[in-house]
């Protein structure tokens, strides 16, 4: 079997200040519950789950200028990316399990701080590349590349629990897929450090394999790096993925979505994923959950070597008469 040397390290990061719904947190849960675990074991991948981590109660947040629970969810992040860390150290690729998008930035950072220079794949309807002051929200799940790009930490002021983070990834070794919800500042940042991006305009233009192509080829242009998917559930449309917090029309179909998976598995640099922004608490009823873990799971299954024409292992032989 191809993928037999594959191993998942499952961390549930159950938490949801990063915005402003509850529900979010019991995305690691969910995810498990849709049998996740069974079905990458089935199809040849070892796996070992470290649990969900548990975060600090913060009980003074108030919000600093604009940005809401910078106390926890810097806290949170900074105990990611220590279990991050860990997970490579033992030699898994990484699967962090969501919660909202702000554990990005514990995710990428441990994962960075294990093993170097990365190459980062954002699918995302957003580009949470919001900084304290440019956010028009305030929510930190807007905001985490801000954080992690060093082309950007002169524009970003002091918050409390962040001095730990050091901005660990360069603006050319990032490629986002799905953007169709771009505020304006976000837009200028993207343009002005010449972010490689496909919004879904390219998606429909190029169509997702050539996307994919010029992915690789983009990010492996001069040294192999390992890869970091950060895959927010919104990217996909919300006819499939109604059960999250922001949800944007004209998403990624199914195919689209699960595709993106496939063909970063292929690449063997997979090293680390983010499966963030489900929440169960929406989406309309039981249907619209169920459709958005499934295809969650789906899209971890790709990230394992599940192929849609069907897997194998090597060391089977047809039963003898
Ligand atoms: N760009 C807006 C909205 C947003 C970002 N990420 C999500 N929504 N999920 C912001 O809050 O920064
Ligand atoms: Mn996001
Ligand atoms: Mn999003």
């Amino acid at each position: 079997h191809r993928h037999h040397h594959l191993s998942a390290g499952i961390i549930g990061a159950p938490f949801s200040k990063g915005q402003p719904r509850d529900g979010v947190d019991r995305g690691p849960d969910a995810i498990r519950a849709a049998g996740l675990l069974l079905k990458l074991q089935q199809q040849g991948c070892a796996v070992k789950d470290y649990g969900n981590l548990e975060f600090e109660d913060v009980f003074e947040d108030a919000p600093v200028g604009r940005v809401k629970r910078a106390r926890a969810v810097g806290g949170a992040n900074q105990r990611l990316s220590e279990a991050v860390r860990a997970v490579k150290r033992d030699g898994h690729t990484s699967v962090m399990l969501g919660g909202d998008h702000s554990l990005a930035i514990g995710s990428i950072h441990g994962h960075a701080a294990a093993v170097g220079e990365l190459g980062v794949v954002w699918v995302d309807a957003h580009a949470d590349i919001n900084t304290p002051l440019t956010t028009p929200t305030g929510n930190i799940h807007g905001q985490p590349m801000s954080y992690l790009l060093r082309e950007l930490q002169s524009k970003i002021p002091v918050l409390p629990n962040f001095s730990w983070i050091k901005a660990c990834v360069s603006a050319k070794d990032v490629v986002y897929i799905g953007l169709r919800d771009v505020d304006p500042e976000e837009h200028f940042i993207l343009k002005t450090l010449g972010v490689k991006m496909f919004s879904m305009s390219q998606v429909d233009q190029l169509g997702v394999a050539k996307v994919m192509e010029e992915t690789c080829d983009y990010l492996s242009a001069k040294v192999k790096k390992p890869i970091h998917l950060s895959y927010d559930i919104d990217a996909i449309d919300p006819s499939v993925t109604p059960a999250t917090g922001t949800p944007v029309v004209g998403g990624l179909t199914y195919r689209e979505g699960v595709y993106i998976t496939e063909h970063l598995c292929q690449t063997g640099l997979l090293s680390a994923v983010d499966l963030v922004e489900v929440n169960p608490l929406r989406g309309h009823g039981e249907d619209g959950v169920t459709s958005t873990v499934d295809t969650a799971v789906a899209l971890l299954l790709g990230c394992f070597g599940r192929l849609r024409e069907g897997n194998h292992s090597s060391n089977y032989r047809l039963p003898e008469p």
